[in-house]
């Protein structure tokens, strides 16, 4: 069996990027709620980010969206981000609210619209400079909606092009992660719809390109571990989106649909050196809280993730290995779920006060009076919201 105490010090190095549109209002397509104290700025989604790292230490970045965290001078923001304790991390880029990308963008037959877009991300690759970013980070809502209406074979050729210049465009620290996404918002072909379309363009590009994977971008039933274990044995795993959905990208707090899957993924992640210290995979969220509080939306999504890391990293892996030499089919499935069902909570807390972390950050963030502070500072402004 192995112990909480064997596996504590890994957790030491956990780090989950927040996405800045966490912060902010968001919605469906039939509302989006305001919620009181939501960020004006750029600055301000930073700030509430970096309570949640304060109270958990594990969220060490914050991701930006450009053009939603459009500020004039990025290296400023870097250092008001520093100032608060953590630093800004993926810059993702936005081609798909803009009236010129109604029929792609990237892979657009216009070579007009190709070259507008290509622009945008080399306008991110400088911010990048500026921010201190390693990662580009790509997902294009470009694909057609009827049969017939787009030639698709051309349009990974011209993908293919678009991708070429900009990853050409690269600083030599600097890396591209493609992500894909079955559906929506076209709907009938994606031009970036599976793992396998990623891995094909990134592999093409060179060692800075990697794939993105987004937990919510699968068909519902999708093995997501399996993937995870295909792209660490190439090598080409960049970065995780973490989110969950109970129907299709529904970005709800990661764990909560089915902690069981999370589990099973951070597991291969573990197995497949993903969670080792020269690991070359990025651990992202990528979630929206339509009508729960944002911070401690975030806060639970973070713990989430760490409960689950700790449950996999608990798996008795040579046990494990025994079992499934010896074809011992139970045998090996108890092992696995032997960890998965242990409560971990109470070691996790003692372990944060033993790092002078508050054993529980949601209670001591709830505690500290920064969100009645943040509804009164910021009443009567206008709210940033997903795409404001
Ligand atoms: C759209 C999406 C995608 C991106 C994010 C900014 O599906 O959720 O996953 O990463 O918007
Ligand atoms: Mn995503
Ligand atoms: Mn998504």
């Amino acid at each position: 069996m192995v112990q909480f105490s064997d596996i504590a010090s890994e957790l030491e190095r956990q780090a989950i990027e927040l996405p800045s549109w966490a912060f902010g209002n968001s919605g469906t397509r039939f509302r989006v709620f305001g919620t009181p104290g939501t960020p004006r700025t750029p600055e301000e989604k930073i700030a509430d980010a970096a309570q949640v790292n304060a109270y958990t230490g594990l969220a060490p970045k914050v991701a930006i969206h450009i053009p939603w965290d459009k500020v004039d001078d990025y290296a400023a923001l870097r250092s008001y981000a520093n100032d608060l304790g953590v630093d800004l991390g993926t810059v993702n880029s936005n081609t798909f609210q803009d009236e010129a990308y109604k029929f792609g963008s990237l892979s657009s037959g216009e070579a007009s619209v190709r070259r507008k877009a290509i622009d945008h991300h080399l306008e991110c690759i400088e911010i990048m400079h500026q921010t201190g970013s390693r990662d580009l980070k790509i997902w294009l809502a470009d694909g057609t909606n009827y049969p017939g209406q787009g030639d698709i074979r051309s349009r990974q050729d011209w993908l293919a092009e678009s991708l070429r210049e900009i990853y050409d465009a690269l600083g030599d620290e600097q890396r591209l992660v493609l992500e894909y996404k079955f559906f929506e918002p076209a709907f009938y072909h994606t031009d970036v719809p599976d793992w396998g379309t990623s891995y094909a363009h990134v592999t093409a590009l060179g060692p800075k390109a990697f794939t993105c994977l987004d937990t919510g971008h699968h068909a519902p039933g999708t093995n997501i571990e399996f993937i995870v274990a295909q792209l660490l044995r190439l090598g080409k795993l960049g970065s995780f989106d973490f989110n969950s959905r109970f129907y299709a990208d529904d970005d709800l707090i990661v764990g909560s649909a089915d902690p069981f899957q999370l589990f099973r993924i951070l597991y291969e992640v573990v197995r497949g050196g993903g969670y080792d210290v020269d690991s070359p995979v990025a651990f992202m969220l990528d979630q929206c809280h339509n009508i729960e509080e944002k911070i401690v939306g975030q806060l639970r999504s973070v713990l989430n993730v760490q409960e689950m890391t700790a449950r996999a990293l608990l798996v008795d892996r040579a046990a494990l290995l025994e079992a499934q030499n010896a074809n011992d089919v139970l045998g090996a499935n108890a092992i696995l779920m032997d960890a998965f069902y242990t409560d971990v909570r109470p070691d996790l807390a003692a372990w944060r006060e033993s790092r002078e972390l508050p054993a529980d950050p949601i209670a001591a963030f709830k505690a500290s009076g920064y969100q009645e502070k943040i509804v009164a500072e910021r009443a009567g402004g206008v709210q940033a919201g997903w795409g404001a």
